[in-house]
């Protein structure tokens, strides 16, 4: 049954097309009785069908004949709805009055404001002195815009966003290694391994479908996990390796150490499609595993037994998380990974890979064309033919593309202090919570001139240090495309009215550059789906390449495409659709480096950044709680039924040998400190962490008031996963 647009649906539609000039209202985007969307949580990826009445979204299920999820979903997928209507939602923009309060002020005082603010601090500190920093959350359309609109159109230099706390260091260690920013896996693999290695990675809470995808596996795989707590991952594996904490690195150039030791590499492979391995032989050969034992905490029986998996296994994969990527040496510990893989050839067959999870929903959408660490596609700033090619594209003048990098996330926090940069525009992320150190943050995010914070929710950590908030519409408020773990293209449609005069946040860069007069070059960028056809101009020929897919509604009939996906392949006859369903990269053995060959890269072992001492004797450990929240609660705390499956209140892990020694009894508050500050948390007692470990989850505000920004020099990844701490109790206090 197809319903008619109603009320508020028609007149928001209306805003966003009369106010920009685009017409009328595309025939697609009439409501249907159910329509097929992915989740706008984590990159899994997952496909929920929301069932519609009287043009509202009534009822939500997961989609059964959808490749990646196959009609499963976790909590806070089935609960995706719930956020849209909580009472926080920003339903028109705010203003800060002289006297600090956020005030409801309309759409033109807002962009004028905007305008007027960035314009004067542009012309007193230079146009490098605006920034912008936004998400892995939101539509690949959208970032295109942004970051096309920030830099192109007025004038930017610096802007990245969230990812960098996420994925960055996956993507350096894979541009590195493969040439490329290309994790090669499809989740096929998780049901055709038969060991499957997870370091640094809890996907049992943290990607769950992925893991309902492990359980599919009918070659009763080998499932390794090595992470320094038993989590519900190492609960449910084979094998659990609890190493010391950031001992990654010296454990997997040791595996690499016994490897080549026992002749266990597939030379062949090594041969033909790598480069380097001789160096790296040679760089292993200290890593005996006497040493590694040390390093690690693994006795030599764990050691050699965990590498007689490897040896044996005919598809090995590998899958990290942020156990690595969040690390002062992340990327080396991540190639490391990668190192394995190719020396025992699992790469480019059935069940292999080095293989990197992402983390939210358009991580890879960011990774590609947010504008911010590559110039749109996965090109170069610094290379002027990539720069050219972009501006004939985009039919601006070349001129007008920076011809630098953008400064890294905590860069361009540290210019706010020394009046480098004065202007902060945040999009869709929550960094008041969720940057590591937030006494430092917060100390930096006052000195600006202006901030203006574009969300959701008005209520949110960072926009309650805002100058100006933008009221955004969200996940199932708007349409386009996502990108996952595994490279699908995916798609968000709207489903909902967003509420009061909240915008999609393309309509409101749509405005913007209409405000600050740059509005021209956006001409062709009329609707998402116009912003595809140009993001698949700007692919044509790169690793990347989606020129096949000729719109939305493939996107929609095939179920996703992941990339490369070229103009002239053959998709076969949709629905069906065969050769799309799945694949991985590197087949062919050619790696994207132009004599086609990996790399074996690799570093020296460093010490860790804040080791423990006699007044922080305790290693925090932080990351994901429970399968229900999603960082920094914003949706997921609004949901009441989500709200019965985590604890309210921050919480600690203890081990109980430590509990004892304390005298620290179950559930009672304590304080966790240290150098940065203290907290109040409750103790929960258990065995899951090691003594000497504590852990916390990042989703209480908490957390974050505790860890220690160091960052890896290659990535600039925040090193969120560990820092020396202290319990006391609060009895004694
Ligand atoms: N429910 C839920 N799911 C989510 C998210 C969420 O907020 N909630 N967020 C999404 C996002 S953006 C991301 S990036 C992913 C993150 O997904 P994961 O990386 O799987 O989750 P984390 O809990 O952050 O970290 C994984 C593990 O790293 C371990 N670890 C800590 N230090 C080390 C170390 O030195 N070495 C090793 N080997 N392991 C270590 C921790 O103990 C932890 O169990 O989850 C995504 N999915
Ligand atoms: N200690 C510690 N800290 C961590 C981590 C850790 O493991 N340990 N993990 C880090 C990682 S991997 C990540 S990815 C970050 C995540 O950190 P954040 O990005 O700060 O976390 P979110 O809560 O997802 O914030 C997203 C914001 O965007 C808003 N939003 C949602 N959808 C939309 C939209 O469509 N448009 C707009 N304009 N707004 C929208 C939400 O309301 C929310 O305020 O946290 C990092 N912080
Ligand atoms: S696993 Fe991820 S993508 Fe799937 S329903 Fe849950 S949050 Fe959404
Ligand atoms: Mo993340």
């Amino acid at each position: 049954m197809l319903h008619q647009v109603n009320g508020p649906l028609s007149r928001e539609l209306e805003l966003e097309t009369s106010s920009l000039g685009l017409g009328k209202l595309p025939k697609r985007l009439m409501p249907q009785a159910t329509q097929k969307l992915v989740c706008g949580f984590c990159s899994t990826g997952c496909s929920l069908t929301v069932h519609l009445r009287d043009n509202e979204a009534v009822n939500l299920t997961a989609t059964r004949d959808y490749p990646v999820n196959l009609g499963e979903a976790c909590p806070k997928g089935w609960e995706s709805l719930t956020p849209l209507k909580a009472p926080d939602r920003a339903t028109t923009p705010y203003l800060k009055d002289r006297s600090g309060k956020l005030v409801p002020v309309d759409w033109d005082a807002a962009l004028s404001v905007f305008v007027e603010k960035f314009k004067a601090i542009q012309k007193k500190y230079g146009p490098e002195s605006v920034a912008f920093l936004s998400t892995g959350q939101f539509c690949t359309e959208e970032m295109a815009l942004l970051g096309a609109l920030a830099k192109f159109g007025m004038g930017m230099v610096h802007g990245d966003a969230n990812t960098r706390q996420c994925m960055a260091t996956a993507a350096v260690a894979y541009k590195q290694s493969f040439g490329f920013d290309a994790p090669p896996f499809t989740y096929k693999d998780f049901e055709e391994s038969d060991v499957i290695v997870f370091v640094g990675a809890n996907p049992c809470i943290a990607h769950p479908i992925m893991w309902q995808r492990v359980l599919m596996n009918r070659n009763d795989p080998k499932i390794i996990v090595i992470d320094p707590r038993k989590t519900e991952t190492a609960l449910a594996a084979t094998r659990h390796y609890a190493i010391t904490p950031k001992s990654d690195l010296a454990l997997l150039y040791g595996l690499a150490h016994i490897l080549i030791r026992n002749g266990w590499i597939n030379e062949i492979f090594i041969e033909r499609h790598t480069q380097g391995f001789t160096q790296f032989a040679e760089h292993v050969r200290d890593f005996t595993p006497e040493l590694v034992s040390a390093a690690t905490g693994l006795s030599m029986e764990e050691l050699q037994e965990l590498v007689s998996i490897i040896h044996r296994g005919e598809r090995v994969s590998f899958w990290w998380t942020m156990g690595i990527n969040q690390s002062h040496e992340g990327v080396r510990a991540a190639q490391a990974i990668i190192n394995l893989a190719l020396m025992t050839g699992n790469i480019g067959r059935p069940g292999t890979g080095a293989n990197s999870i992402t983390g939210q929903c358009n991580a890879m959408g960011s990774r590609l064309f947010s504008n911010t660490t590559n110039l749109l596609g996965g090109h170069d700033f610094l290379n002027p033919e990539h720069r050219r090619k972009i501006a004939d594209l985009l039919k601006i003048d070349p001129g007008r593309i920076p011809d630098k990098n953008s400064l890294a996330y905590d860069q361009i926090l540290e210019q706010i202090p020394v009046n480098k940069i004065k202007g902060l525009w945040v999009i869709a992320t929550n960094p008041a919570h969720s940057w590591i150190n937030q006494h430092d943050f917060r100390e930096m995010i006052s000195r600006l001139d202006f901030l203006v914070v574009q969300d959701m929710y008005h209520t949110t950590e960072m926009a309650q240090l805002a100058d100006l908030v933008l009221p955004a519409a969200g996940w199932g408020e708007k349409e386009g495309t996502v990108i996952n773990s595994e490279r699908r293209v995916g798609l968000f449609r709207k489903v909902a009215a967003a509420p009061g005069q909240a915008l999609a946040d393309f309509y409101i860069f749509k405005l913007i550059a209409k405000y600050w007069g740059c509005e021209a070059m956006f001409r062709e960028w009329s609707s998402p789906e116009a912003v595809f056809q140009i993001m698949k101009k700007i692919s044509e020929g790169t690793p990347a390449d989606i020129s096949g897919i000729r719109d939305y509604r493939m996107i929609e009939e095939c179920g996703g495409i992941q990339w490369p996906w070229t103009e002239g392949q053959d998709p076969g006859a949709p629905p069906k659709a065969g050769p799309l369903k799945e694949r991985r990269l590197f087949e062919d053995g050619r790696f994207y480096h132009p004599d086609g060959r990996a790399r074996f890269l690799f570093d020296d072992v460093r010490p860790i950044p804040e080791p423990t001492d006699s007044f922080y004797p305790f290693t925090l450990l932080t990351g994901r709680g429970t399968s229900a929240q999603w960082h920094t609660q914003t949706r997921t705390g609004k949901s009441g039924v989500l709200r019965k499956l985590y604890p309210k209140d921050a919480y600690v892990e203890i081990n109980p040998e430590d509990a004892r020694r304390l005298q620290v009894e179950p559930n009672e508050w304590v304080f966790v400190s240290s150098l940065r500050g203290m907290v109040r948390a409750r103790a929960v007692l258990t065995s899951t962490v090691k003594p000497g470990q504590i852990f916390m989850a990042m989703h209480y505000p908490e957390t974050n008031r505790l860890t220690f920004a160091a960052f890896d020099p290659y990535s600039r990844q925040p090193s969120y996963k560990i820092c020396a701490a202290n319990i006391t109790r609060l009895r004694n206090g």
